[in-house]
């Protein structure tokens, strides 16, 4: 039995459970649960605060987690960040009003900076060699600027949306982030093995995101300029037709190329083209 720290609600959680039933996992999503069991694999599901997860792991209350990565860095627990899961991606920046200036890492100096991330900055400020005034806040860091509670803030972007309509400027972008899977340092063989078990069956579902599976009918000549058009993962599976001169071809593509792909398949005589949806990459 292997237990695993989710997000309970917020941004991770249904990213966090989608995985883990793409991984065979599956789990009732009760949430006036704290914890629950697998029925289909040796888990436990606990569901904690983001910002808990990072100690519940490195203390053993739970044996792995999911977490942003930003948690991670800024609690410096001691726990192991064994893969990064691909979702939740944002980075923690430095932003600044519009009508300033900005003049590098030395425009800090002696400013107050309101942040949740305070750990992070101050790693930030020391290797820059600024010595700035980091003022640690809860919630709604964007607004701190224009209520004439800081000069600037630090704090995580996506789309960038928020900083404009709060009149902010993106000036550095101090740490990347996306969603982590983390574990206790020195986990017992027997959870190790699930450990391993669970990570193999994530990069299978985790692969197989945005990806299709293209079957077309193919001219014989054509067959060098399609494999130069699909790189597949070894190689695309081309198969022989009844009719002499034509051959099958099987390859998968991710989703954004796809037009492209079947436009440049087209034009070397590509026919009867079949898109279906890929369950699963096993490499
Ligand atoms: O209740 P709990 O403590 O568990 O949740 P929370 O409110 O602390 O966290 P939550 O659910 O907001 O975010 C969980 C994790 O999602 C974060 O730790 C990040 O790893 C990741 N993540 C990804 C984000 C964003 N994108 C994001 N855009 N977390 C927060 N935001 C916020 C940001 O704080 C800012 O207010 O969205 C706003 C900026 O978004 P844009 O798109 O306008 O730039
Ligand atoms: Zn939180």
């Amino acid at each position: 039995m292997i237990r695993i720290a989710i997000q309970a609600k917020g941004r991770l959680n249904e990213q966090s459970l989608e995985l883990l039933h793409d991984a065979g996992v599956a789990v009732d999503d009760n949430r006036r649960k704290f914890l629950t069991r697998s029925a289909s694999f040796p888990l436990e599901v606990l569901y904690l605060r983001d910002d808990d997860i990072p100690q519940a792991v490195s203390m053993g209350v739970a044996d792995l987690g999911i977490v942003g990565f930003n948690e991670v860095a800024e609690k410096g627990f001691d726990v192991s960040v064994v893969q990064q899961l691909g979702f939740g991606a944002c980075r923690i920046s430095l932003a600044i009003p519009r009508a300033e200036t900005y003049t590098g890492p030395g425009y800090f100096a002696g400013k107050r900076i309101a942040t949740s991330y305070p750990r992070i900055l101050r790693d930030f400020f020391a290797r820059e060699g600024v010595v700035a005034d980091i003022h640690e806040i809860a919630g709604s860091v964007e607004i701190a600027p224009a209520v004439g509670m800081a000069d600037a803030i630090f704090d995580i972007v996506s789309s960038g949306g928020t900083l404009v309509s709060n009149g902010l400027v993106e000036v550095e972008q101090v740490l990347q982030s996306e969603a982590v899977l983390i574990a206790t340092p020195g986990l017992s063989a027997e959870k190790q093995a699930l450990l391993e078990q669970l990570m193999f069956r994530f990069e299978a579902a985790l692969e197989s995101r945005g990806m299709k599976y293209l079957l077309m009918n193919l001219p014989q000549e054509s067959v060098e300029r399609a494999i130069e058009i699909l790189p597949a993962m070894r190689s695309p599976t081309v198969m022989p037709l009844a009719q002499t001169g034509w051959c099958s071809m099987h390859s998968v593509v991710r989703e954004e190329e796809l037009w492209n792909k079947i436009e440049a398949l087209k034009a070397i005589g590509a026919e009867g083209i079949l898109v279906l949806a890929l369950e699963k990459i096993i490499k």
